[in-house]
C-alpha cells in the first residue's frame, strides 16, 4: 500500500498541474475568440464578423434554462455540442472565404452566423 502511494502521488500531482495549466489558459493557437451568449430568445450577438478563411474560436455560454439553447449545431461543419448552463464551451472553426457560417440550436429555431469579411 505504502509503495503504491509513493508511486502514484507524484504522478497525480503532475497530472493535476497539467490540468490546472490547461484550464487557466486554454490554448487558442492564436485564434481570435468571439464570445456568444445564449439565452431564452437566442444568440447574442446573433451575427459576428470574422476574417474570411481564417481560424476562429467561438465561445458559447448558455445563461438561461428557458428556451432551447441546450444544443448547438454548426450544420455545414457537422458539429454538435451540448451547452451546459453557465459553462463556456469553445468551438474552433475555420471561416469560409466569403459568406456566412451558420449555427443554430438543436431544433433549428435559434439562428446565428459568423460573417466572413
Ligand atoms: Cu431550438
Amino acid at each position: 500500500m505504502r509503495r503504491s502511494t509513493s508511486l502514484f502521488l507524484p504522478l497525480f500531482l503532475v497530472a493535476l498541474a497539467a490540468c490546472n495549466k490547461k484550464s487557466d489558459a486554454p490554448a487558442t493557437d492564436g485564434r481570435p475568440t468571439i464570445k456568444v451568449t445564449v439565452d431564452a430568445v437566442g444568440y447574442h450577438p446573433s451575427e459576428a464578423k470574422a476574417k474570411g478563411g481564417s481560424p476562429v474560436r467561438v465561445e458559447f455560454t448558455r445563461t438561461s434554462d428557458e428556451g432551447c439553447g441546450q444544443q448547438l449545431v454548426f450544420p455545414t461543419l457537422d458539429i454538435k455540442k451540448d451547452l451546459p448552463l453557465n459553462e463556456p464551451v469553445a468551438v474552433d472553426v475555420t471561416m469560409p472565404a466569403s459568406g456566412k457560417l451558420a449555427f443554430t440550436c438543436g431544433m433549428d429555431m435559434y439562428k446565428g452566423a459568423l460573417v466572413a469579411e
